[in-house]
């Protein structure tokens, strides 16, 4: 087993990898900018590396800084969380080329799912089901016309380089080709470098639905069925539960063993999302994401594994612990996202806070790096917290999610608390009948 790991990222989620160290014997090494040296981090850790100064680019987007960092210490593989450099191929090969271990996937995984036409190519070549829409690349607009008429309006145009929402255009009818094609292409070469787009038939009400997988690399995996994250605003997502409110076990168990199957087959190692958009009973293939994500409490929640502490393992060449017919889904578990913005419009809101104290109690899970008189730099994501409750059933998560929610005080800055508090009263929420559109009409007209 690795005897250290450097975790190259800071809040909440480095301390999630530091705690899973721990519990494996395992000292962590954490590194920080100049704006971090008071981060919870920090002090969790057992040692620790000023790595440059608050801008993302040059400290933990610094490959140089990260690197160095493990030589001076010692650390002989490194954690990236989620966001930075988790899904940086081109990190991982540095990593590797310095006989260091990267926790998670291969720079050629990476690189596949990363490209959003080969990953799509990839997925449909090992049977998972995706939205039907042009085979690979649109090099042009007479090609897009000939796509749209096959697969029929309304179409979306998307960056193969793009993801989460980046580098998309919505054409609602055949003359609205011409623009949101070129718009597309355009954004693509400005944001990511690459012009090269794909088209899709667009689906009009669906939910966001998606799967997690955890292979060993050696061509063994397992699914961890599906978390259920519509409710989202400008493709953030602002509440996640599993499993998803209207997912049955036998659609688990397909859609899992289909996911399960296509990853195993690559030799897929470690933790990794397969999104799918779900409507009218059916599931379409959007991307894959190559890292542990925010939201992976409710997953280890309802099927009580520890998923840091087995990608930890499968990375140190240990076999892995999971395997399919010992996991149960037991139970309902929810997260929100708590973040450091002022509502209505969700702008962000750094500054020192006064009190932070934590709900406790049956089934309820805090993952948060703040305490009170930390203050919150300005520059990084606006997450401070994510509040996780698991309980027998739906409805008991959700009266569960209500008391942690009353308990749970944050003062000194805005938060978004109070969205919280006012979706538990929605019908829409109670019942769980929602999809990826639903949160931004209802902020249309709600009041905090
Ligand atoms: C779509 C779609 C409708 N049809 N693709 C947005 C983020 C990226 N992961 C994919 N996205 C979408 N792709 C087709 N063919 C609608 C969205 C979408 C969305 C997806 C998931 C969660 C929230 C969303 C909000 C708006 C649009």
């Amino acid at each position: 087993m690795f005897s250290k790991i450097l975790i190259a990222n800071r809040g909440e989620i480095a301390l999630r990898v530091i705690r899973a160290c721990r519990e494996l014997g395992i000292s962590s090494v954490a590194v920080h900018s100049t704006a971090d040296s008071d981060a919870m981090h920090v002090r969790m850790a057992d040692e620790a590396v000023c790595i440059g100064p608050a801008p993302g680019p040059q400290s933990y987007l610094s490959m140089p800084a990260i690197i160095s960092a493990c030589e001076i210490t010692g650390a002989e593989a490194i954690h990236p969380g989620y966001g930075f450099l988790s899904e940086n191929a081109n990190f991982v090969q540095i990593v590797e080329d310095h006989d260091l271990k990267f926790i998670g996937p291969t720079a050629e995984h990476i690189r596949i799912m990363g490209d959003k036409i080969t990953a799509k190519e990839t997925m449909k070549s090992l049977g998972v089901p995706c939205v039907p829409g042009s085979d690979g690349g649109v090099p042009d607009l007479e090609t897009a016309r000939k796509v749209g008429e096959e697969i029929g309006y309304p179409v979306i145009i998307k960056a193969t380089a793009g993801g989460g929402g980046r580098g998309m255009k919505l054409a609602k009818t055949a003359s609205d080709l011409d623009e949101a094609f070129s718009t597309a292409r355009a954004e693509g070469k400005a944001a990511f470098g690459n012009d090269e787009v794909y088209i899709e038939k667009y689906l009009g009400t669906p939910r966001h639905i998606e799967i997690q997988v955890f292979g060993d690399g050696k061509g063994r995996a397992v699914h961890l069925g599906e978390r259920d994250c519509s409710l989202q605003r400008r493709h953030q997502k602002v509440l996640e539960e599993a499993p998803g409110p209207v997912i049955d076990a036998e659609t688990r168990a397909r859609i899992g063993k289909v996911c399960a199957d296509a990853v195993a087959s690559i030799n897929y190692a470690g933790a990794g999302t397969i999104e799918f958009l779900y409507e009218n009973g059916e599931f379409y293939f959007i991307e894959m994401n190559t890292r542990l994500q925010v939201e992976h409490p409710v997953t280890e929640a309802v099927f009580g594994v520890d998923l840091v502490k087995e990608q930890i393992r499968v990375a140190a060449g240990y076999p892995m612990k999971l395997s399919q017919d010992k996991l149960t889904l037991r139970g309902h578990a929810i997260e929100v996202r708590i973040n450091a913005e002022k509502l209505p419009n969700f702008t962000p809101c750094p500054g020192k806070i006064t009190t932070f104290h934590q709900p406790g109690g049956l089934g309820v899970r805090i993952d948060s790096a703040l305490y009170t008189g930390y203050s919150i730099p300005p520059y990084y994501d606006s997450l401070i917290g994510k509040l996780i409750v698991v309980a027998q059933d739906r409805p008991a998560a959700l009266s569960r999610l209500k008391r942690a929610l009353d308990e749970l005080i944050v003062d000194g800055v805005d938060t978004t608390l109070p969205l919280f508090h006012a979706l538990l009263e929605e019908d829409a929420v109670q019942t769980g009948d929602y999809n990826i559109h639903w949160l931004e009409k209802w902020l249309e007209t709600a009041e905090f």
